[in-house]
């Protein structure tokens, strides 16, 4: 008999096929009445596969009693209560460092994307105006400009090396100092102040909600851009939807949002803006890799009572 997994959220075909092979899989979202679920299978499952945006909620979690495994798609977790889980010894697993290219990317897709106005640019000649008008307006380069960094992690350094490309002048921000040839700040608002891009990429959660005040963004200022891949909560959206407007901020690239998928409308009609629907990851190159390390970590389970990438919180739980 195969042991019995809580599909949370959809998932690839590929992840399906794999995770059917070697479970029972019940799909969360073809269950229309939770309490009749939970009372009939809640004991059976073993297993959670899900991903970073719809996470695990804690009243589900407190009704699976024989839960010893939450695989997540995605690195960041803070939709799962990790500390909570390792306290009942259940493992959770994220997919780490398979996706620091493509959100390195994304960032610095952005930074170019704004800098350059690309969509404004893009829209001009659609709606003929390259003949109508002439040449578009000038735009900023970003080579040689002076980037900080929130969160220096696997994806932060990675942005780093890649904005070496450009010449840019790096500095970060971040609770240890690290041994690393980029300038640190202690202080996050005395960074915002110095440099011309600010981006984030800290994980999301209560920790880091709102880091990024109007303090900050008006340290940045009215030449300076934002660009955030890390998640909506860590800036604080109404301080900087209001900056925008005022042109207290420059500029925003914008991946993440705090109430995904709504984005707030007044931002729609900035050309000084670029917003991307959270696909920091979405590569099918990369989505294969996630998935198949959020495989890895479930059938690891099942078959050596281990995983291959457990979060921090559960890394004591390793063996050995
Ligand atoms: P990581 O390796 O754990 O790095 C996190 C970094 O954030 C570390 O440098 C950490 O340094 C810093 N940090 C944590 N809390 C902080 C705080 N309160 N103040 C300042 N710095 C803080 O994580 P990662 O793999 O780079 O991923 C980062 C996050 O990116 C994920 O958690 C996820 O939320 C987001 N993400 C988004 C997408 C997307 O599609 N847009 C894709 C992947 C990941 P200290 O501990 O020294 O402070
Ligand atoms: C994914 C992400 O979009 O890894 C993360 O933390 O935010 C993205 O890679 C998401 O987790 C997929 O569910």
């Amino acid at each position: 008999m195969k042991p019995d997994l809580l599909l949370i959220g959809g998932t690839t075909p590929r992840v399906m096929e794999a995770i059917e092979e070697r479970f029972t899989v019940h799909e969360g979202r073809k269950v229309e009445d939770w309490d009749a679920f939970l009372k009939d299978k809640g004991e059976d499952i073993i297993a959670v596969a899900t991903n970073g945006h719809d996470g695990l909620k804690p009243e589900i979690m407190d009704r699976l009693p024989n839960l010893k495994v939450i695989s997540c798609f995605g690195v960041g977790y803070d939709a799962v209560d990790a500390r909570k889980a390792a306290e009942r010894g259940i493992f959770v697993t994220h997919t780490p460092n398979v996706l620091n290219a493509d959100v390195a990317n994304t960032a610095i897709l952005l930074m170019l994307a704004v800098s350059r106005r690309v969509i404004r640019d893009d829209s001009y000649v659609r709606a003929g105006k390259w003949t109508g008008f002439g040449a578009a307006p000038l735009t900023h380069s970003i080579e040689g400009k002076k980037v900080g960094i929130l969160g220096l992690g696997r994806i932060g350094e990675t942005i780093a090396q890649k904005l070496q490309a450009f010449d840019c002048d790096v500095a970060y921000h971040t609770r240890n100092k690290r041994d690393v040839p980029y300038r640190y700040y202690a202080d996050l608002a005395e960074m915002a102040k110095d440099v011309d891009y600010l981006i984030v990429i800290t994980p999301g959660g209560a920790a880091t909600k709102h880091l990024v005040n109007r303090e900050v963004i008006e340290a940045l200022g009215p030449e300076g851009t934002l660009i955030n891949v890390a998640r909506g909560t860590v800036v604080d959206e109404k301080e900087l939807v209001s900056a925008l407007l005022d042109g207290r901020l420059g500029a925003a690239g914008l991946d993440v949002f705090e109430e995904e998928p709504n984005v707030p409308e007044a931002l729609f009609p900035l050309d000084n803006v670029v917003l991307l629907p959270h696909v920091g990851s979405a590569t099918i190159e990369t989505r294969r890799a996630m998935g198949d390390l959020t495989v890895e970590n479930l059938v690891r389970y099942i078959d050596e009572q281990t995983v291959t990438t457990p979060v921090p919180e559960c890394q004591h739980l390793l063996k050995g």
